[in-house]
């Protein structure tokens, strides 16, 4: 028998920042066609449900940070097979963008392992922004910690988005990164947000967290005073010598799919992407993401330092689910040729 809807305050449309741990639970426990059929409606009522956003990421600077969150490869408190490098040259930095545009990518995302930019490396990172806007597609940078001023500097170069993760709930961040404070990084989503810039914001699952973390994160996601635009959920991608390791235990793909739909229900005009981790899952799990509302993926063979599918793999993927992307516009050999 179907369900009344648990929850759930959007019937208007109406954005919720006052999201209950008893009310996240609940629409969690749902029986599952329940629950999907209530993400399904939310979705489709705020996005096209056969489309799906596609972004591509550069690790403009890659190690040597830092900080020592438990699960990063770029950290320089952990022995990993990750080398530092100094930061890109925008002609590279534009040159890969180019091709990733031409590979079918909507936004380009600069990613750099750093606590926080100096200004003078905050220049160059503007004069890519602005490059990068220049050839049509949307820009989102993840540099760590700003400050207002340099939020708003990124902003005026063009910038679109800035990621910047809670990654987990207040209660299990602790155990994971102790160099930096969930307050610092929610201070620096509302210079961001100050700044004008649109935020990108989500976390990491699969580092040993219970499931009342990942509903603790999607709280403090959907009780900030702005949902962010954007909500990467991220699987964690397996990285030898850090910490995480002695902890991290893949969740099973029902609980992914349900934590996806709440995080659809709880904020419904966001665009949620199915982040890392996408290697590990089948393509009946991302299908059934994407019918609990997952609208965006990262495509590229590399993350940052980690594997992601083929592209041809996903135009295939999403060509047979009747997904549009901009992977469309391009005509890869397993597009053009499915098997
Ligand atoms: N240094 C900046 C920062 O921490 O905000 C930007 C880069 S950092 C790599 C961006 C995000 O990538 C992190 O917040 C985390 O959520 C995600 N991430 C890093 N390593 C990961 C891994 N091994 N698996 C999944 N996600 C990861
Ligand atoms: C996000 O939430 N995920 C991306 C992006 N924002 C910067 C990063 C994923 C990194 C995966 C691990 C790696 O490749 O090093
Ligand atoms: Fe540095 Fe970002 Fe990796 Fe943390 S997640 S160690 S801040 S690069």
């Amino acid at each position: 028998m179907f369900s009344a809807p648990v929850g759930q305050a959007d019937s208007a449309n109406h954005l919720r920042h006052d999201w209950q741990r008893d009310q996240a639970q609940t629409l969690y426990d749902l029986p599952f066609a329940d629950l999907i059929f209530q993400a399904q409606s939310v979705h489709r009522r705020n996005f096209d449900p056969n489309h799906v956003e596609t972004a591509s990421l550069l690790s403009i600077k890659t190690g040597g940070c830092a900080e020592d969150c438990g699960y990063c490869s770029q950290s320089a408190k952990y022995d990993t097979d990750v080398k530092a490098t100094k930061l890109m040259d925008r002609e590279a930095v534009v040159a890969t963008a180019q091709r990733a545009k031409e590979a079918g990518a909507s936004r380009f995302c600069m990613a750099a392992a750093w606590r926080n930019p100096k200004d003078k490396d905050l220049d160059r990172v503007c004069e890519m922004v602005s490059a990068v806007k220049d050839l049509g597609l949307e820009t989102c940078a993840t540099l760590g910690m700003l400050t207002g001023e340099q939020a708003q500097r990124l902003q005026d170069a063009g910038l679109d988005f800035y990621n910047h993760n809670v990654d987990t709930s207040r209660e299990f961040y602790g155990k994971i990164i102790s160099t930096r404070t969930m307050e610092d990084r929610i201070e620096t989503l509302a210079h961001a947000r100050h700044a004008g810039l649109k935020v990108c914001c989500g976390g990491i699952v699969g580092m040993g967290e219970q499931v009342e973390d990942r509903l603790g994160m999607l709280m403090l996601l959907a009780n900030l005073p702005h949902h962010p635009e954007s909500v990467p959920i991220n699987m964690w991608q397996e990285v030898k010598g850090v910490p995480v390791n002695d902890t991290a235990e893949r969740p099973d793909p029902i609980a992914l799919v349900r934590m996806i739909a709440v995080a659809r229900i709880m904020m419904p005009k966001s665009v949620v992407r199915l982040s890392a981790g996408r290697q590990y899952m089948t393509d009946e799990l991302q299908a059934l993401c994407f019918i609990a509302g997952a609208n965006s993926i990262f495509i590229g063979d590399v993350l940052l330092t980690t594997k992601n599918p083929q592209i041809d793999r996903d135009a295939v993927l999403l060509d047979s689910l009747g997904i549009t992307s901009a992977l469309d516009n391009v005509k890869t050999p397993a597009a053009a040729n499915p098997a």
